[in-house]
């Protein structure tokens, strides 16, 4: 069955964007088999998914079952339509606007081949089918004494054909003859293009370090490194460890009286996006910029001459000939201490009711709003009767 989708499609040269297919043979030949199969190697060849070799079972159709598949911006309707004699002549219903036309022949019963090309050739001669492309599956070859494709093409008198494009495949619907073979990705060729090596990592670290140094030597005696907030690390699990955090907040700036803009130029970075959920997150940070504040020493931007702000001549003097500092040695971020002080029980904490506490104050934190109106409402009321 490998390779029916690009038959098919070579058969017919579609512009529509719909396309009808009927799959007509014989009762009993695998039609709708073959539809639920077709239907899976649809979805295989759209999804590229793992054909999972799964065969319905069928009852004889009376009527007809009807598939819509997508490949490659078509839309494919297969009607796969009853084969039992009482129901061929009902076929002619649906031969309008028919671009391909499945003719499945039970490749083991050789008895009712020659009904089956009688049927065939009537089909064809039909008007509407004029420009329908033909494509006939030998099915059942997974049973002994099969006829093949080219017995089968003769039989129906195939080669015959003239103004028709037509095919023939030996298949079998219930299991995965012909090249029906799981796609072979050649990954292992070209391989150097697909991985990425670090084959130079010690190169880079040593070109990295030597950056850094060169870069500490232009700018000294002014630090590397930038003044860090010190932040609590996420989640529960480690939001007692502290860590270096972005930049500092509006709000911690605002509280140590440094312009957004001047702290970008001395040092401090700025995180716009933090904020500050705790009065002693906030003080740490605040009390962390003071200190920085205190200790800086501006050089003015012209010698001899500073502004506003700017260091005076004796310190800048001191600073220019003093070894060069690090911020994060100048002002760590040490661990903050979390052991639990341990104590006896008293009488008093026995007495506490923890989850009562607890389910008090959340009601009281939800009935705020109510309260508070209903107190502004008695005031009113009051206020009233006293006029
Ligand atoms: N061994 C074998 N059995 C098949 C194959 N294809 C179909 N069958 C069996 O043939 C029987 C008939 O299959 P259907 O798909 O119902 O046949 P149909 O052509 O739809 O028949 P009608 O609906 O009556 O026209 C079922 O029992 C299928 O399991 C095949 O490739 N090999
Ligand atoms: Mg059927």
């Amino acid at each position: 069955m490998g390779g029916w989708l690009s038959r098919l499609s070579a058969l017919a040269g579609w512009g529509k964007k719909e396309v009808r297919i009927l799959i007509l043979g014989l009762d009993n030949a695998g039609k709708t088999t073959l539809l639920y199969r077709l239907k899976v190697l649809f979805l295989y060849a759209t999804t590229s998914a793992i054909l999972i070799g799964e065969v319905v079972t069928t009852v004889p159709t009376i009527g007809f079952n009807v598939e819509s598949v997508t490949y490659k911006n078509l839309n494919f309707n297969v009607w796969d339509l009853g084969g039992q004699t009482s129901i061929r002549p009902y076929w002619r219903c649906y031969y309008a606007n028919t671009a391909a036309v499945i003719f499945v022949v039970d490749a083991t019963d050789k008895e009712r081949l020659s009904t089956a090309s009688e049927e065939l050739q009537a089909m064809l001669n039909e008007e509407e089918l004029r420009e329908a492309a033909l494509l006939v599956f030998a099915n059942k070859q997974d049973q002994p004494g099969a006829l093949g494709a080219s017995e089968i093409s003769t039989i129906l008198e195939l080669p015959k054909l003239k103004n028709r494009s037509w095919s023939i495949v030996a298949c079998s619907a219930v299991t995965n003859l012909d090249n029906q073979q799981l796609p072979n990705n050649h990954f292992r060729k070209h391989w150097q293009e697909r991985v990425r090596v670090h084959f130079d990592q010690p190169g880079r670290k040593l070109r990295r370090r030597q950056a850094r140094l060169s870069k500490a030597a232009a700018i000294a005696p002014r630090p590397v490194d930038k003044l860090r907030p010190i932040v609590r690390c996420p989640t529960i699990k480690y939001n007692r460890r502290v860590r270096p955090g972005r930049g500092f907040t509006l709000e911690e700036l605002k509280a140590a009286a440094i312009p957004r803009k001047l702290a970008l130029t001395i040092g401090i970075p700025v995180d716009h996006r933090r904020q500050n959920r705790s009065e002693e997150g906030l003080a740490l940070n605040v009390q962390r910029l003071k200190d920085y504040k205190d200790k800086l020493i501006l050089f003015p931007r012209r010698v001899g001459r500073p502004k506003h702000g700017d260091a005076s001549n004796e310190d800048v003097v001191a600073a220019r000939s003093a070894k060069s500092q690090s911020l994060s040695a100048l002002f760590p971020i040490v661990p903050i201490d979390t052991t639990i002080q341990e104590r006896a029980i008293t009488s008093e904490d026995k007495n506490v009711e923890a989850y009562r506490k607890l389910r008090v104050a959340r009601s009281d934190a939800k009935l705020v709003g109510v309260r508070a109106k209903r107190a502004k409402a008695k005031e009113e009321a009051e206020a009233a009767t006293k006029k």
